[in-house]
C-alpha cells in the first residue's frame, strides 16, 4: 500500500535554513491520505465477494431426485432403462422449496444428474434424459427450470448438483467426454438461471460402470480431468455469482457427512489439502480461500428416497445447525423428494420443527438491550467508525475493531435486570480475513465474579459465524440456561486486530 508523508510548512522553513544533512533527519509523519477510513489491512487469504455472497446463503437444501428414486439405488450403474424413470404425479419443486423456506432455509441445490448419468432436463448431450422417460409426467419434466422458476418466486437462492462421474456415458474417461458432454451440460444449466449461487461438483469420480456397454473400470484424476479452469471460467461469465463446490475449487467439502464440522474450522485451507481428510478444520495458515460446507442427510436411509425412511428429529437437526453453522461452515441439508416427485409429509413436519426450533431459540438478541463496553475501540477514520455499537447494529459491513497490533480485548455486556441465557453467538468480518484464533466466554450473577463457560468447548476461531451453547453441550444445548447480569467474552489471541460485525446473546 502507498504511503502519503506529509512536510509540515514548519520542516519545510527548517529544511530551507538547515544543511542538507540536518533536515535529512527531520521526522516525516506518515500522511493518511490512502487510508482516510483508518482501515485495516487484510490478513490474506481473503474471501471472493461471489464467496462472501455465499456464505451468507448458511443454510439451505439439497434435494436427491432422479432416476435412482425409481429404482431403489443410491448409485445407479448408469444401465437402467430409461422408461424406469415414471413419477406417479408431475414432480413439484415448488413444494420442495417451500418447505426449505418454512425452515428457516435462504436457498436449495438439486440434483439434475446423477452418477448414472440420467439427466432431469431436455438435452442433447445424450439419450439418457427426461424426453426417453417411462411416462408423460417424466416425459414433461424438466427439473433445472421449475426449480428455478419457483426458488425466484419464493425468493430464495438455488443451484444445481451436475455429477462430473457419468456411469452412463461411453465417452467417460476421454476428452470428448469432457467437451462434448459435461461442459456442455454446465453451460446448459447455466442458462437456466444466471443467478445461481452454487454448482455442486461431486468428489466421486470413476470406478466401474457400464459406460455405454464398456462395461468397465474407468479411473480419472479428478484434479485434472474435467478441464476446472476453463469450467469456472466459462460458467462465471454467465452466473458471476456461482460458487463452484467441490471440484470446482471454491469452496470444500467439510467430509464427514455426518453434519458436523470441526469446532476449530478455518476457512484458509491449501492447495493439496486431502478432501477426504482434512475438511473438518482447515488451515490456519492456508494461503488460499476454500470455505467449509457440511453436506448431511435429514433422513436416515439414503440421499435418495427409499421406501420406510424415516427424518431424524427436530431436535436432532437443530443440533447439525449448531455444529455446522454455528461452527464457520455453511450446512447444505438433504431431503429426498418421493416418487411422486414431492417431499413426504413426515420430513417436511421435522424440517419446519427444525427451522421453528432455530426461531425459537436464536431470534430473541439480549445483546440488543445490553450496556457494551470494549477494552478499546479503533481510532475512527474519517467515513468509518469501529465502535461496539456496530456489532449489534445488523448492518453485516460495520464492525468493532481494536487498533493495528492490539490483539486481546474484551467484549461486555450488561443488563440492569437478569436475563437467562444459553447461546452467543459472534461474526467475524471475514471481507478482510479470518483472524480470531482464541477467546472465552464468562458470565456474572452480581457483576462481580465471573465464571467460565463452555469450557469443554474449544473456543478457538470464530470465522463467519460461532455460536456457542454456553452449557458446552450441542445435543442438549437449551437446558435450563444460566441466570445472569453480564457476558464477558475476552478475545486471547488473533492474527492481528480482530475485527467483529457481530454479537448476539440469546
Ligand atoms: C456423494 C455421492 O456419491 C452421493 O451419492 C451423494 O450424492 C453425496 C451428496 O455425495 O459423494
Amino acid at each position: 500500500m502507498k504511503k502519503f508523508y506529509k512536510i509540515t510548512g514548519c520542516a519545510l522553513l527548517l529544511s530551507v535554513l538547515m544543511p542538507f544533512n540536518a533536515s535529512a533527519q527531520l521526522e516525516l509523519k506518515p500522511e493518511s491520505l490512502s487510508n482516510p477510513d483508518n482501515e485495516p489491512i487484510e490478513v490474506h487469504p481473503v474471501p471472493h465477494p461471489r464467496q462472501l455472497k455465499w456464505q451468507e446463503t448458511e443454510f439451505y437444501a439439497f434435494f436427491h431426485y432422479g432416476m435412482n428414486t425409481y429404482t431403489g439405488l443410491e448409485w445407479g450403474n448408469g444401465d437402467e432403462d430409461r422408461s424406469r424413470f415414471a413419477p406417479t404425479a408431475a414432480p413439484n419443486p415448488r413444494q420442495w422449496l417451500e418447505t426449505a423456506k418454512a425452515a428457516g432455509m435462504k436457498g436449495g441445490i438439486a440434483v439434475v444428474k446423477h452418477h448414472d448419468g440420467f439427466c432431469l432436463w431436455p438435452t442433447e448431450t445424450t439419450d439418457h434424459n427426461v424426453t426417453n422417460s417411462g411416462n408423460e409426467y417424466g416425459r414433461n419434466t424438466n427439473i433445472p427450470k421449475d426449480f428455478a422458476d419457483a426458488a425466484r418466486d419464493l425468493g430464495l437462492k438455488y443451484g444445481f448438483y451436475i455429477s462430473p462421474w457419468d456411469r452412463n456415458s461411453v465417452h467417460y474417461g476421454t476428452d470428448k467426454y469432457v467437451k462434448d458432454v459435461f461442459l456442455r451440460q454446465c453451460a446448459e444449466i447455466a442458462q437456466y438461471g444466471t443467478d445461481q449461487f452454487e454448482m455442486w461438483f461431486d468428489g466421486a469420480n470413476g470406478g466401474n460402470g457400464y459406460y455405454g456397454g464398456r462395461n468397465t473400470t474407468v479411473n480419472v484424476d479428478r484434479a485434472t480431468y474435467y478441464d476446472v479452469p476453463n469450467l469456472r471460467d466459462s460458467i462465471h461469465k454467465v452466473c458471476p455469482d456461482c460458487v463452484m463446490w467441490g471440484v470446482g475449487g471454491e469452496a470444500r467439502w467439510i467430509g464427514n457427512e455426518a453434519g458436523w464440522a470441526g469446532q476449530t474450522n478455518w476457512s484458509p485451507e491449501n492447495r493439496d489439502y486431502a478432501p477426504e481428510g482434512n475438511g473438518m478444520y482447515g488451515s490456519e495458515n492456508g494461503w488460499f480461500w476454500l470455505p467449509g460446507e457440511s453436506d448431511a442427510k435429514a433422513t436416515n436411509m439414503g440421499w435418495f428416497y427409499h421406501d420406510g425412511e424415516s427424518p431424524l428429529t427436530s431436535e436432532r437437526l437443530f443440533q447439525m445447525y449448531l455444529e455446522t453453522v454455528g461452527r464457520n461452515s455453511t450446512l447444505i441439508l438433504n431431503i429426498p423428494p418421493n416418487k411422486a416427485g414431492i417431499l413426504p409429509e413426515k420430513s417436511v413436519n421435522s424440517l419446519v420443527g427444525m427451522g421453528n426450533l432455530i426461531k425459537a431459540r436464536l431470534t430473541d438478541d439480549f445483546a440488543k438491550s445490553a450496556k457494551i463496553t470494549v477494552s478499546q475501540e479503533r481510532t475512527s477514520g474519517a467515513n468509518r467508525n469501529y465502535t461496539a455499537a456496530n456489532m449489534t447494529d445488523g448492518n453485516k459491513d460495520t464492525y468493532w475493531a481494536t487498533n493495528d497490533g492490539v490483539t486481546e480485548a474484551t467484549i461486555t455486556l450488561m443488563w440492569d435486570d437478569v436475563k437467562t441465557v444459553r447461546y452467543v453467538e459472534l461474526m467475524e468480518y471475514i471481507a478482510k480475513g479470518q483472524r480470531v484464533k482464541k477467546f472465552q466466554i464468562e458470565t456474572t450473577q452480581d457483576g462481580e465474579s465471573w465464571t467460565r463457560r463452555a469450557t469443554n468447548v474449544e473456543t478457538t476461531t470464530v470465522g463467519y459465524k460461532r455460536i456457542i451453547p454456553l452449557n458446552g453441550n450441542t445435543a442438549n444445548s437449551y437446558g435450563n440456561g444460566y441466570n445472569v447480569k453480564g457476558v464477558r467474552i475476552t478475545i486471547q489471541d488473533s492474527k492481528a486486530c480482530p475485527l467483529i460485525s457481530r454479537v448476539s446473546v440469546y
